[in-house]
């Protein structure tokens, strides 16, 4: 039984595995000094599906909590505040980079020097894409 139990658990985890409706790719984190409490990261995620998708949860085990943040533009000044998900478009792509869309990444659980790796997943009601993020100056 209790083999048979694992057995599905291997199928399952195979299965999200192989969902290819998303991919996540040139992902990044901006490097700063081990001092620093909250980091940005950047990824583009595109939808090779034909509907839209959504992701609304943001993971590492790397971070104490991740947020999808973009910067907006408050009478001239800059200013950054939560966003509640990412929609991404059918056959589409969002990309988040400086300036925009990003993902705020609190309270490192390790050291991450230029060139460390971290993986991220993000996940929504229907969907999950899993990113890696490189360390390294912008
Ligand atoms: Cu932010």
């Amino acid at each position: 039984m209790r083999a048979l139990l694992w057995l599905l658990l291997v199928v399952v985890t195979v299965a999200q595995a192989g969902d290819a409706t998303l991919a996540a790719r040139d992902g990044w984190i901006r490097a700063a000094p081990p001092v620093a409490k909250v980091r940005a990261g950047y990824l583009v995620i595109e939808n090779r599906g034909d509907a839209e998708v959504v992701l609304d949860t943001a993971t590492s085990v790397d971070f104490g909590a991740v947020e999808i943040h973009e910067m907006i533009n408050d009478a001239g000044t800059m200013r950054m505040r939560r966003v509640p998900e990412l929609r991404v478009p059918a056959n589409g792509r969002v990309e988040l980079k400086p300036g925009g869309l990003h993902l705020m990444l609190f309270r490192p659980q390790r050291e991450l020097p230029e060139g460390a790796e971290v993986k991220i997943a993000l996940q929504g009601p229907k969907a999950r894409v899993e990113a890696r993020l490189l360390v390294r100056a912008p």
